[in-house]
């Protein structure tokens, strides 16, 4: 099976944008640990389904990240579920995953189940708007985050997630220097090598989104930090 720990280089691509089948191919190919699929908005059945579909063709692990009940299906290798430690909503606490819970609790394969620890740090990305997260954070405020996870909580995956622009360089060594067992996922506004480069050194993990969608060659290139980093 696979070891999501020694996973560097994560691709999340989002269901409701389209991809060519000349970009997909590059992408899945391009030596990336595994291909996330998920977004916050218009993630449905019906496109959730339809990149499912076309990404299984390849031999990597394909991973599921829930944002909503409706368009989870079975036929991935992993479903990441995201808490959202900093929004001041409960439902991304545990709203979600409860009502989720009693649909399908009897039926889900909890080893196929990975709980992220969300930390959402660009008040403009949507996912903060969404989760309406408290995203002025300090640095005592980030070490408390991530001693909650590796200490307390305990989860595998801590994601500072800086969706859609470049994070804080710091702040992000702030976080990988609390934690000892949890993995630290980086995603965020990564576009070029040198950026994917920054961020691998200090995160266990990097996720790389939306410049698939706006300059593929520079995606690709973001895969060759796993050389370096190994
Ligand atoms: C988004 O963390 C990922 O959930 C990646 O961010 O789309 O900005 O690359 P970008």
């Amino acid at each position: 099976m696979y070891d999501i720990k020694k996973w560097k280089h994560i691709f999340k691509l989002d269901p409701a944008k389209s991809i060519s089948d000349e970009d997909l191919d590059a992408i899945c190919m391009s030596q990336t640990d595994a291909i996330m699929i998920g977004g916050t908005d218009d993630v449905t059945e019906d496109n959730v389904i339809q990149l499912m579909s076309r990404v299984r063709r390849y031999p990597l692990p394909l991973v599921f990240e829930i944002s909503n009940i409706e368009s989870v299906m079975p036929g991935f290798d992993f479903y990441f579920v995201p808490t959202v430690l900093n929004s001041t909503n409960v439902k991304y606490h545990n709203g979600i995953l409860l009502e989720a819970l009693k649909s399908f609790g009897h039926v889900i394969d909890f080893e196929e189940v990975v709980f992220e620890g969300y930390v959402v740090m660009n008040p403009e990305s949507k996912v903060a708007q969404v989760t309406q997260a408290e995203t002025n954070l300090t640095d005592e405020d980030i070490e408390a985050y991530a001693q909650m996870v590796n200490e307390m909580y305990k989860l595998p995956v801590m994601y500072l997630e800086y969706s859609g622009t470049y994070g804080d360089v710091e702040k992000v060594k702030t976080a990988a220097n609390m934690l000892s067992d949890t993995q630290l996922f980086y995603g965020g506004g990564i576009s070029n090598q040198e950026e994917a480069e920054e961020m691998a050194s200090i995160a266990d993990t990097i996720i790389v989104g939306d410049i698939v969608y706006k300059d593929i060659k520079s995606a690709l290139k973001t895969v060759k930090i796993k050389e370096s980093h190994k």
